[in-house]
């Protein structure tokens, strides 16, 4: 574990040589490329697109993928243990890795044909073709079922209308896997919209406080008409775009683990060096209270996700327990920077100290890939057999 990190219950010794390889490349990736840069980058607004192939070359993008594809073939735990450690430097940062490998090349990978593989993936491993994932709309975001944008088929392309909200990497990407109903049969099918084909646009959602070094589009597609070779052939019924939401909450819930460990340690260091009252803060009761809830709760957070990812291997993971892992550590990472700015006083609101900028970014991430409340819902389902959503 890095620095600071809590390690209770010697989940170490579990992890394999190329696990922890894995994690401490992605470690010291984020502290030679990613802290120096990434306070000015939130402040500014801007993503640090200068480290796309950065962290292309690193192997970040796709990694479980098969070599073939330019993947690297890597385990769950691996990919999970990366992603801790990119989202400690930056939820933006995460985000990208995980709208890169798990939204775009994994649908791509999961419903394309041979040729569309071979097409997009080995470009989008090397970080030379960015890709995002069109499924929220205005007025569908909680319930993707909803959505309105449609499909019509044209002989031997498609017509899609309609517009996404919300879309990370938007306006950088090459290519978009949107989520479109056709309009015979009201099926949701899945189609790549590249960038250029006219009628397609990706204007920027300008006033975030919130995600600040990540890119947020709208996906305006006004008739763009897209070749069938470019629909995702094997992608039926909203279980296409679902099933690529599990891969990108699973990667969420590591990422915002490594979040609230960041802060966590944060928060150790400063209040083992911060004296008041000729004391440091760290043996006031009511300090130490709260660094034990941090502890005892991301030491729980590790359980849970190093089994979930051995499950993952083993293919018995469900969806119901990546909502349970999405839940659980996301309410952790918020609550870990509410109380590590709490813990670092005034010092807490700097962008030299890293607990605001996580906590604002965790307002999104609570929020994306199915909202707290969802995910509760999917649960109460689970365990009630009743569905509270209808
Ligand atoms: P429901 O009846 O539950 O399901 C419809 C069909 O889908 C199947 N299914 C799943 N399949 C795979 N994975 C899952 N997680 C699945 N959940 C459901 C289900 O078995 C069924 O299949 P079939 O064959 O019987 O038709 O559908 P519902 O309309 O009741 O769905 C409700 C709900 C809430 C579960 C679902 O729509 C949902 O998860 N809503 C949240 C939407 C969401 O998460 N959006 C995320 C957009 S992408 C994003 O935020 C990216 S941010 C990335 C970043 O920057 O890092
Ligand atoms: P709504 O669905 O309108 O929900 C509003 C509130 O109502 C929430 O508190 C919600 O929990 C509650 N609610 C809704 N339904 C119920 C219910 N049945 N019971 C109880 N409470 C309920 N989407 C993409 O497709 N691709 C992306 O790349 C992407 N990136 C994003 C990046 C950022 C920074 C953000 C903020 C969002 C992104 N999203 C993306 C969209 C995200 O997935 C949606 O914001 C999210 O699914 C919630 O939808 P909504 O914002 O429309 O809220």
């Amino acid at each position: 574990m890095p620095v600071g990190a809590p390690d209770f219950f010697e989940l170490d010794n579990q992890l394999s040589a190329v696990e922890k390889g894995v994690r401490s490349a992605a470690r010291s990736f984020v502290e030679k490329e990613v802290n120096p840069i990434i306070s000015d980058c939130y402040i500014e607004g801007k993503f640090p697109t200068d480290l796309i192939p950065k962290i292309a070359a690193k192997g970040f993008l796709g990694p479980t993928l098969p070599k073939k594809y330019g993947g690297m073939d890597l385990n769950h735990v691996a990919y999970g243990l990366m992603l801790h450690e990119l989202e400690a430097g930056d939820s933006g940062i995460r985000s990208f890795v995980s709208v890169q490998g798990a939204l775009c090349m994994y649908p791509i990978y999961r419903y394309g044909s041979e040729e569309q593989k071979m097409r997009w993936l080995p470009k989008m491993a090397k970080g030379e073709l960015v890709g995002c994932f069109g499924l929220t709309e205005p007025n569908a975001g909680s319930d993707p079922g909803g959505m309105s944008t449609t499909a019509t088929k044209k002989g031997d392309s498609w017509e899609i209308t309609g517009r996404k909200m919300w879309i990370t990497n938007g306006s950088i990407a090459d290519l978009a896997v949107v989520w479109a109903k056709d309009s015979s049969s009201g099926e949701i099918l899945g189609f790549v919209v590249e960038k250029g084909m006219p009628g397609f646009s990706a204007p920027e959602i300008e006033g975030k406080l919130s995600l600040r070094a990540s890119r947020t589009s709208e996906l305006v597609l006004d008739k763009v008409n897209v070749p069938d070779s470019n629909r995702l052939p094997e992608a039926k019924g909203l279980s296409g775009p679902l099933s690529c939401l599990n891969q990108a909450r699973f990667g969420i819930a590591w990422g915002t683990l490594g979040l609230a460990t960041d802060c966590y340690a944060e928060a150790l260091k400063y209040s083992q060096e911060r004296v008041q009252f000729n004391k440091p803060i760290a043996q006031f009761q009511l300090t130490q209270k709260k660094l034990v809830e941090l502890h005892t709760d991301i030491s729980l957070g590790q359980i849970m996700m190093l089994q979930f990812g051995r499950m993952k291997e083993k293919d018995s993971l469900r969806h119901q327990h990546v909502s349970m892992a999405k839940m659980f550590c996301c309410e952790l990472g918020l609550r870990a920077a509410r109380v590590a700015r709490s813990i670092l006083g005034g010092s807490g609101i700097l962008a030299d100290f890293h607990c605001m900028r996580h906590s604002q970014n965790m307002e999104s991430v609570f929020t994306y890939e199915g909202t707290h409340e969802v995910h509760e819902l999917i649960l109460g389902r689970e365990i009630t057999g009743l569905d509270g959503f209808y």
